[in-house]
């Protein structure tokens, strides 16, 4: 094998954000931008660890994966690493989708061809299921994982493509890894890398040794991963749920990684019928679609349900299914929905939290040791914790703060396993793996519902929203949602977070009790944290106003984005146990959403008098 050194130099930007680094894929595509990342990767882990090392390289299959696998197939080789494990992709993928790349309409005269036939996706692996390759795949071999994904941002040649490093452990690099990745991003002078390797054959499974001492090896995407959800929940338990007459459910694939784990664990593991199976064909451009879980983007799958786009139960009495769900591209995130009901991402937690016997990964390990929450996720996993004594932590947002309080006890800490952890923005996810988990997720709620149902002669089916609302009667409701300002110009946000920086000094300044006076501020600050774990501290990640009555205002920028800014801005309002629980939710926090807004300017900054979205 032929290792040679080609000269580089530094590109600017490629600075890691919330989950890895996002940019169009022509960025990606173009000169030597994904290999100096990669390299700037490679550069920044020790090299006799490497040497030698299992590495997993895969993604969510989106436009442009196969062509990016190869590369880094060749750069591995020139680092040292000795094994590469790359998800075998498949035929899914029948014909170009349509969305931005469809062809022309057919008229009389001009009948439209066929649009082109697509070669099969490759290097596919959800990132739940790399995490558990790297963790539990011949024991745990593996070194790390390059895992390519921009997640629930769209795909194809004129969206996203993205790309991050995950440890040993399994989970994504802490700050100061990512940290590291960048100063070397900005220092890079060469590539060491074998690009005479001839392309794998990523379509078949098996181990191809390329050279003495580098191999690549195509497994199968998904026997690890389902053997590892076979022993976190009761597979036969759920298999009678989900055969039990009285009970449909709807899953969504959102043309992602999602469609071969839930064909497989559901369809063929527990027996969902096909028919209930949507989306499952995974597209290179998610057949054009934001593949986001979430009220706007599983438009149709929300429908079904018989919910409308601000999750109220739609008019109309027909027949909905008894449990619906979606994942995002990557396969991390879930949403749930009950029959007309849907189940906020911050109650989902609660709600697996205050259920947790009935999974047994964390019964038979004697219930919960430990939960988490990012900071801008409702507080109402807070309530359960502390009526159940279990320790809360409330991190910033992204899944690798969770990751070392997962490893406490590895790091020679006190141990919090079994642990449960979310996030608002439809993440949720346990010590099993070191990613968010949204197959886990419809597991967690499907063992919920099977438990309720045990005893429920047909025709009495405990529902999803049944659950909710008696989790709200014990524990109070988090009114709660989300406003995204997408594409903000990048000044505008700054300038409107620095306004709002200078109100927290000012200790909350005018205007801070809302239209009818009645919110009283508690305390006005910028949330930084400290990991209990390793003492390293993370600061400004977000703005907060918390009012006594427990409800709060936080804005945020995004970190996922590729282009301009997104301000995130999460507005959550509490009302106790016997307490008026049957507000639309946009009706329950109206105040606070005008609060919001005029607290920020939101107008003002950024020219917008809408969000993008709400959810
Ligand atoms: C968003 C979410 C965050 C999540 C991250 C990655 O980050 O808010 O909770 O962890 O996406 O999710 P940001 O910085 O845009 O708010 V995924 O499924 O895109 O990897
Ligand atoms: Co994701």
């Amino acid at each position: 094998m032929e290792i040679i050194t080609t000269p580089t130099s530094p590109i600017a930007g490629q600075k890691p954000g919330t989950s890895g680094l996002r940019k169009k894929t022509k960025v990606f595509m173009a000169g030597y931008y994904l290999h100096n990342f990669v390299q700037s990767v490679f550069n920044s882990l020790p090299a006799a660890e490497l040497k030698g090392c299992t590495l997993v390289v895969s993604g969510d299959g989106r436009y442009w994966t196969r062509e990016a696998v190869q590369i880094i197939i060749k750069i591995a080789a020139g680092n040292g690493v000795g094994r590469v494990w790359v998800g075998k992709g498949g035929a899914w993928a029948r014909r170009q989708s349509a969305g931005k790349q469809s062809p022309p309409k057919a008229t009389p005269d001009n009948p439209a061809p066929p649009p082109p036939l697509l070669p099969p996706l490759a290097g596919l692996l959800s990132t739940p299921a790399v995490s558990c390759v790297i963790r539990e795949r011949e024991g745990g071999v593996a070194y790390g994982g390059i895992v390519l994904t921009a997640s629930h941002n769209p795909g194809g040649l004129e969206e996203d493509f993205g790309i991050k490093y995950n440890c040993a452990n399994g989970g994504p690099a802490p700050e100061g890894l990512t940290d590291a990745i960048y100063a070397a991003t900005t220092s890079l002078t060469s590539i060491t890398w074998a690009p005479a390797l001839p392309d794998v054959d990523l379509d078949a499974l098996g181990a191809t040794q390329l050279a003495p001492g580098f191999s690549v090896e195509v497994i199968d995407p998904v026997a690890d991963y389902a053997a590892a959800l076979g022993r976190v929940f009761d597979f036969p338990a759920l298999r009678a749920l989900v055969a039990r007459p009285d009970f449909t459910l709807a899953y969504d694939g959102m043309c992602g990684v999602a469609g071969p784990y839930g064909r497989g664990v559901l369809g063929g593991l527990l027996g969902v019928p096909p028919a209930a199976l949507r989306n499952c064909d995974p597209l290179p451009d998610f057949g054009g679609h934001h593949p986001d879980p979430n009220l706007t983007y599983a438009e149709d799958l929300v429908a079904l349900m018989g919910l409308t786009r601000t999750g109220e139960a739609a008019p109309g009495g027909a027949a909905v299914p008894d449990f619906g769900a979606a994942q995002d591209g990557d396969a991390d995130r879930n949403m749930i929905l009950g029959g007309r009901f849907f189940v906020t991402p911050s109650d989902s937690v609660a709600v697996i939290a205050a259920h947790a016997d009935a999974i047994p990964f964390f019964a038979a390990a004697g219930g919960l040791k430990g939960v988490a929450r990012s900071m801008p996720t409702s507080c109402a996993l807070d309530r359960v914790a502390a009526a159940a004594g279990v320790p809360l932590f409330e991190v910033p947002t992204g899944w690798k703060f969770f990751g070392n309080l997962m490893d406490s006890a590895e790091l020679g800490k006190a141990n919090f396993n079994p642990f449960l952890c979310g996030e608002e923005s439809f993440g949720t996810g346990s010590n099993h793996v070191r990613e968010k988990d949204g197959l886990w997720a419809v597991l967690a709620w499907l063992s919920i519902l099977a438990k309720a149902n045990a005893g429920a002669p047909v025709g009495s089916l405990v529902s999803v929203e049944a659950i909710v609302r008696a989790h709200w009667a014990r524990y109070g409701r988090n009114y709660y949602c989300r406003y995204d300002y997408e594409g903000v110009d990048a000044g505008a946000a700054d300038a409107l977070m620095a306004h709002l920086r200078a109100r927290v000094a000012a200790g909350g300044g005018e205007g801070c009790s809302g239209a009818s006076g009645a919110f009283a501020l508690a305390k006005a600050d910028e949330f930084s944290y400290t990991d209990p774990v390793d003492g390293s501290v993370s600061a400004r990640q977000g703005l907060r106003f918390i009012y006594t009555d427990g409800s709060r205002v936080v804005y945020r920028l995004s970190g996922t984005g590729s282009v301009g800014a997104t301000l995130r801005v999460y507005i959550e309002k509490y009302e106790p146990a016997g307490g008026n629980h049957n507000l639309p939710t946009a009706a329950a926090l109206k105040e606070l959403v005008d609060l919001a807004l005029s607290l920020a300017d939101i107008e003002k900054f950024t020219g917008r008098k809408e969000p993008t979205v709400i959810t």
